[in-house]
C-alpha cells in the first residue's frame, strides 16, 4: 500500500473485526445502534466489492431476530424498534437482494406509527396501543377519519424522519401510502433564504439536514424546488483549506461531510463545483493505513461510521476500483437498479 492510496485491504479487515469483536468498547457502546453498524459495515464492504466475505444467511437471520410485531425493526435484539433502524434493515436486506423475506405492508404500516409516535407526544401513546389500534384499521380509513392525520403526521417532522419514511417507502414500493405532496410541501417549508434546508421551518442550514431534503426530493421526483446555483454555493463553500468539507460555516472538516455535502452536491448537479483532487486527498489523509478504517479528522480514531462515509465518498468521487453508489439512496446503484428495475 503506497502512501495517498485507499487502503481497501486494511478497510475489509477492519470492518470484518469490528463485527467479530462483540466485547470490545466502541462495541458494547454503540450495542443498542448494532443494525445501523452492519448496514454502515456492509455497505462499505460492497462498495469495495467484499460483501461475499460476509455469511448472508447469519446476517439475515439476526437482522429479522430485530424485528419487533409491529414491523418496525430495533437496533438489536430484544431493544424497542426505531425507524432509524428500520430503515437500515431494510437498506442491508437490499444489498443480499432479500427484500422479499419482508412483508412490505407491516413494515411500511409500521413507518406510519413511528412517525405518530414521535409527533404526537402528547398522546402518551405507546407504539403497542398504537400498534393495537391501528390494526384494528387501515392506512387509508387512518389518513381520512378525521382529515388532520396527514397534517399531524408531517406538521412537526424533522427532515431526518422525512427522508428515513420516504427512503423506506420508495425502497419497499410503498410510497403511495403516504400523502406525498404533503410531504414535499413539509420539506419545502422548511427552505431557507441561503437556498439550505433545516430540521424544523427557520431551522439553521446543516449540510446533514440538506441531505436528508435533496434525497427525499430527489427520491419523490421534486427537485424543481431547489434554487440550484444558490445551494450549490453554500454547499462548495464547505471546503476548507485542508480540502476537507464542514458542515456549517466556520465548523471544522470531518469525513463524514464528504457524504452529506457530496452526494447533495451530485443530485443537485453541482460536483464540479468543489476540488475534487483535494478532498480524495483529504479523505486518504484520515486512514489508518496500517489497521485499517477512517476517522473524521487526520490522527483521530478511526471508527466504522466513518470508514463508511470516507469510502462512500471516495464512490462519489469517482476513485478507481469501487462500486458506484446511489447519492439518494445511500446504496450502491446496482444495488437501487435491482430494487427498482428488477436489473441483477
Ligand atoms: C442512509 C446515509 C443515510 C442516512 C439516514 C440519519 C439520517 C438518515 C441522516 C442524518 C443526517 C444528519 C443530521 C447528519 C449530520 C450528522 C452530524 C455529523 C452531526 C454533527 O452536527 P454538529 O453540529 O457538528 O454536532 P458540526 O460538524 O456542525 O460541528
Ligand atoms: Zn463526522
Amino acid at each position: 500500500m503506497q502512501m495517498g492510496e485507499l487502503a481497501a485491504d486494511e478497510h475489509v479487515k477492519y470492518i470484518l473485526s469490528v463485527e467479530k469483536r462483540k466485547d470490545s468498547l466502541e462495541s458494547v457502546v454503540s450495542e443498542h445502534l448494532r443494525m445501523n453498524g452492519v448496514y454502515w459495515g456492509l455497505t462499505t464492504l460492497d462498495i469495495l466489492g467484499k460483501l461475499d466475505a460476509v455469511d448472508s444467511n447469519e446476517v439475515i437471520q439476526w437482522i429479522m431476530k430485530c424485528q419487533h410485531e409491529s414491523g418496525g425493526f430495533a437496533g438489536n435484539i430484544g431493544h424497542d424498534p426505531h425507524i432509524l433502524y428500520t430503515l437500515s434493515a431494510v437498506q442491508t436486506l437490499a444489498l443480499f437482494d432479500k427484500l422479499d423475506v419482508l412483508d412490505a405492508d407491516a413494515v411500511s404500516n409500521c413507518i406510519f406509527l413511528f412517525v405518530i409516535c414521535f409527533y404526537a407526544p402528547n398522546s402518551h401513546a405507546s407504539l403497542e396501543t398504537l400498534s393495537l389500534s391501528f390494526f384494528k384499521s387501515d392506512i387509508a380509513g387512518l389518513q381520512n377519519e378525521d382529515g388532520s392525520f396527514s397534517g399531524d403526521m408531517w406538521g412537526e417532522v424533522d427532515t431526518r424522519f422525512s427522508y428515513i419514511g420516504i427512503s423506506c417507502l420508495a425502497l419497499l414500493h410503498r410510497l403511495h401510502k403516504i400523502n406525498v405532496e404533503k410531504a414535499v410541501d413539509y420539506i419545502v417549508s422548511c427552505k431557507n433564504v441561503d437556498g439550505g434546508f433545516g430540521c424544523t421551518p427557520g431551522g439553521e442550514s446543516h449540510a446533514g439536514q440538506i441531505f436528508c431534503c435533496v434525497g427525499a426530493l430527489a427520491i419523490t421526483g421534486s427537485l424543481h424546488h431547489v434554487d440550484k446555483d444558490l445551494l450549490g454555493w453554500w454547499l462548495c463553500e464547505r471546503q476548507v483549506k485542508s480540502g476537507g468539507l464542514n458542515g456549517r460555516p466556520e465548523k471544522l472538516p470531518d469525513v463524514c461531510y464528504s457524504w452529506w455535502v457530496l452526494s447533495s452536491l451530485i443530485m443537485i448537479d453541482r460536483v464540479h463545483w468543489i476540488n475534487k483532487e483535494k478532498l480524495i486527498k483529504f479523505i486518504l489523509s484520515c486512514q489508518d493505513t496500517e489497521n485499517g478504517g477512517i476517522s473524521d479528522r487526520p490522527d483521530d480514531a478511526v471508527d466504522v461510521f466513518h470508514t463508511y462515509f470516507g469510502v462512500a465518498g471516495l464512490s462519489l468521487l469517482e476513485y478507481g476500483g469501487l462500486k458506484a453508489i446511489d447519492p439518494a439512496y445511500a446504496l450502491p446503484v446496482d444495488v437501487v437498479n435491482r430494487v427498482f428495475l428488477g436489473k441483477k
